[in-house]
């Protein structure tokens, strides 16, 4: 087949619906994209490809697909929209926050995203221009996505890390700098389905067919865990007092790196006193693992150089999960792979290029400190919690809901959600989220297919361009990339074009400043000198410039880490922290600590009596993000059910075979699942994958595609969990009891 152009860009939502980051050729003929492949020449995945990639074509010409704006013309809930066009409906809109603003302010309008795809510059643009601090994962228990770990590494050593499988660098592995790590942890993370957190998943599989050992922290035997020299099954939510016992070892058989912590760190006896507190014996009983497992998984880790961690959400979702972070992150300082190849190396945005006002710093430096003052102000939750006034932009979403619902201390009458289907995948408790929706006067989504979130409460629906349909930029730590706009869908607009223009009427200044969407993303790439244009020309990705604040090694050294240029890291005393000044200054725990999750056998023997399995939900599936892609037919035919994976043992009791319908229950509701059962889950855990809905079932009320019978959140209460307000949603341990389910369920 003859193709009329192949145009090469840069993989991160709409589409896949990743982190992103990935190299694609999108094939086009007659103005349609009918091939997408890999591209071999980019740095970051080599022409590999995941099968949602694989899929777009099918995404983006899906016969559901919303193509036009759309307005609700029935009752909330009886699934009746009409066509209009982009005037009415951004008229509409204006109208509306206008008329809410006069009345109530405009921190009575929530803007709500969800996880990190190519939203959260347009969102916060957009709600910063209109004048809401509420910019929100409405929804997100604990906020327990990334966060936590976000402020527990800045607070430890001022910067993000992560495990350096030689990304920042075009030459990779041959890089003569670059070393593989000796020794890699996987705790808590799966990192193949999804390339979490701009991590590229394979290149821990790189790592390994280079000579990478492996040891795997997770209560699921994974594909890793099964490859792996050392297994730590463990207890659901009890990684803090893992990493607490690991530091123990560590440090009690003085396998700790004695110069960089001389020389580099602060707090050490502090962290010792409060580790000899974890004992290896204690810890086991803790948290399942043999006694001898975690002594034996501490000195493999401390004793190879270099060795990384590479981690996952499950960290941020532990009770207290900044804390929990705070001590995985001591433990690759305490080992001093901080910065050096095949560590946990630094990760800065190439040439300090942000999509969006990333912390209160760039927030002073963009919008000027009054604003900022005046959004922490109202922001939903920065009274309760100075780490949430402090550290990122975001509004507490367990608050939020309750005020939501009670009006107090001011009321909620809007919601703009982009990209965020808060009642099929995002938000714990569902019913809760459900009711607290409803009550809003009006309710904008902007997205690219209808789900339970759209049916239940839009008011009007905003179609949104794919990847392989905007003009956009990637600049989550490398290489700093373009999304190049290929074919045209229907009336779909990309979220940066649809927030410009609706931000441009709420604050005119911006007109002058921003014509078009390239201005405003030239205006961000300044940094790194070119333009849109000129890195589409050369090529669509530039990778940070040597001996660069934006490129490893050794930067503390060097004195590029710190703005005063001093050799040290960003943190208050310019060392790393063991006992964090800044947790102190939040009012927080200065050293890590264990706590328990807030249902299990020990914190609440009484329910676990009455339920006595663990649920871990959300792992996640290759072929579905989140509560993305079931309508996408080469994806839903891989996984094809909403299954629950039972160990045998659990199976026998029950009275159920493998692929019987069950019911899962617990005080807040039931669902029912297929049963897989398999002996990768422990004995006293169920794994259940969430974001499920049914495309193909009536999505009016009160069915809502299915949601109250599959959607595993039901079971999941809300917090805040966590003293920081950051962490400890319990979407991995609720306790749960299964029983057969009742007659056929198909
Ligand atoms: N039970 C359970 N629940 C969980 C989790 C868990 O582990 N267990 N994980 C939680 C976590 S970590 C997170 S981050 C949240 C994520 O929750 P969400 O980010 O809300 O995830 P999705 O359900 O994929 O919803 C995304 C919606 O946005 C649309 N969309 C996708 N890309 C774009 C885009 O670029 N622009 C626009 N306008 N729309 C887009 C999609 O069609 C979809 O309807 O879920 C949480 N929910
Ligand atoms: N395909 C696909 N990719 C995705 C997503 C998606 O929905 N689909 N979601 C994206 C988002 S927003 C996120 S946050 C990331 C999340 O991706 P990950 O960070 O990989 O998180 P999970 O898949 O929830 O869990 C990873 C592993 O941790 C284990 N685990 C569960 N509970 C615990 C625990 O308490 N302790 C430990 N040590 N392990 C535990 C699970 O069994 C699982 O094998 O993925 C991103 N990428
Ligand atoms: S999940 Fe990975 S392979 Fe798939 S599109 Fe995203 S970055 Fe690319
Ligand atoms: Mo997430």
């Amino acid at each position: 087949m003859g193709y009329d152009n192949v145009v090469t860009t840069t993989a991160w939502s709409p589409g896949p619906g990743c982190h992103g980051g990935c190299g694609v050729k999108l094939y086009i003929k007659n103005g349609k994209v009918v091939k997408v492949e890999g591209d071999e020449n980019h740095p970051f995945s080599q022409g590999r490809a995941c099968p949602r990639l694989l899929a777009l074509t099918q995404y983006m010409y899906h016969p559901d697909r919303i193509t036009y704006p759309l307005k609700r013309v029935g009752a909330r809930g009886e699934g009746k929209f009409e066509r209009i066009t982009w005037d009415e409906a951004l008229d509409t809109v204006e109208e509306k926050f206008s008329n809410i603003k006069a009345e109530y302010g405009p921190e009575s309008v929530l803007f709500c995203q969800g996880t990190g795809r190519d939203i959260g510059g347009p969102i916060s643009f957009l709600a910063y221009s209109y004048g809401s601090p509420n910019w929100i994962q409405l929804g997100l228990a604990g906020h327990s996505c990334y966060t936590p770990r976000l402020g527990a590494m800045m607070a430890t050593h001022g910067d993000y890390a992560v495990l350096d499988a030689g990304q920042f660098s075009e030459k990779r592995y041959a890089d003569p700098e670059y070393e593989v790590p000796k020794v890699i942890i996987i705790w808590g993370q799966n990192p193949m389905p999804g390339c979490p957190d701009g991590f590229f998943g394979h290149w821990i599989v790189d790592c390994m067919k280079r000579g990478s050992k492996l040891i795997v922290v997770d209560p699921r035997w994974t594909w890793f865990a099964s490859r792996s020299e050392k297994f730590l099954q463990i207890r659901p939510g009890t990684d803090g007092a893992l990493a607490m016992g690991m530091i123990n070892v560590i440090i009690s058989e003085d396998l700790y790196d004695q110069e960089f912590v001389k020389n580099w760190t602060e707090g050490f006896d502090d962290l010792k006193r409060r580790a000899a507190e974890y004992p290896p014996q204690k810890v086991a009983a803790i948290t399942w693992i043999p006694e001898a497992d975690i002594i034996a998984a501490a000195r493999l880790y401390a004793s190879a150089k270099p060795a990384a961690i590479q981690w996952g959400v499950p960290i941020d979702k532990c009770p207290e999960g900044s804390t929990v972070a705070q001590a995985i992150a001591h433990l690759w300082c305490l080992t001093g792979n901080l910065d050096v190849p095949g560590g946990n190396v630094i990760a800065r945005p190439a040439y300090g290029v942000t999509t969006y006002p990333f912390s209160t710093q760039e927030m002073h430096e963009l919008y000027g400190e009054e604003f900022v003052r005046r959004l922490n102000e109202k922001r939903i939750g920065a009274k309760e919690f100075a780490m949430v006034r402090n550290f990122r932009g975001w509004a507490q979403p367990d608050l939020a809901v309750k005020q939501m619902l009670t009006g107090d201390p001011y009321p909620i009458k809007a919601c703009w959600i982009q990209t965020s289907n808060v009642l099929g995948g995002q938000a714990a408790d569902t019913a809760l989220h459900y009711e607290a929706l409803k009550k809003m006067e009006f309710v904008v989504v902007a997205d690219l297919f209808h789900n339970p979130t759209t049916m239940a409460v839009a008011d009007i629906v905003l179609p949104v361009a794919s990847i392989a349909e905007k003009e956009s930029f990637r600049s989550w730590w490398v290489p700093l990339q373009v999304i190049v706009p290929a074919v045209e869908v229907g009336e779909c607009r990309s979220d940066w074009e649809i927030n410009l223009e609706l931000a441009k009427r709420f604050n005119p200044e911006l007109a002058k400043r921003y014509g078009s969407v390239k201005d405003l993303i030239n205006d961000r790439l300044k940094p790194c000198g070119l333009t849109y244009d000129e890195l589409k020309a050369q090529g669509g990705w530039i990778m940070p410039p040597e001996n660069s604040a934006s490129r490893p090694y050794r930067r503390y050294e060097k004195g590029l880490l710190r703005p005063d240029g001093k050799p040290g890291f960003r943190t208050p005393t310019g060392k790393v922290e063991f006992a964090s000044k800044s947790y102190e200054e939040w009012g927080l725990d200065s050293l890590p600590y264990y706590s328990e999750p807030p249902e299990s056998e020990v914190r609440t023997p009484e329910v676990y009596k009455k339920y006595p399995l663990v649920m871990v939900t959300g792992r996640r599936s290759s072929v579905y993000f989140h509560s993305e892609h079931r309508m996408i037919p080469w994806l839903r035919e891989c996984d094809p059910y909403p299954i629950v994976e039972i160990h045998p043992s659990v199976a026998e009791q029950v009275g159920i075979d493998d692929g019987e319908w069950v019911v899962i229950e617990n005080d807040r509701g039931s669902i029912k699942r297929k049963a897989k059962v398999t002996p990768i889950v422990h004995p006293k855990v169920i794994s259940v994958p969430h974001g499920w809905w049914l495309p193909e079932e009536d999505g009016c009320e009160p069915n809502l595609f299915g949601i109250w019978d599959i959607n595993c959140n039901k079971l999941v209460h809300i917090g805040p969990g966590a003293k920081s307000g950051y962490g400890g949603g319990a979407y991995k341990t609720a306790l749960v009891r299964v029983k057969k389910a009742n007659g056929a369920v198909e």
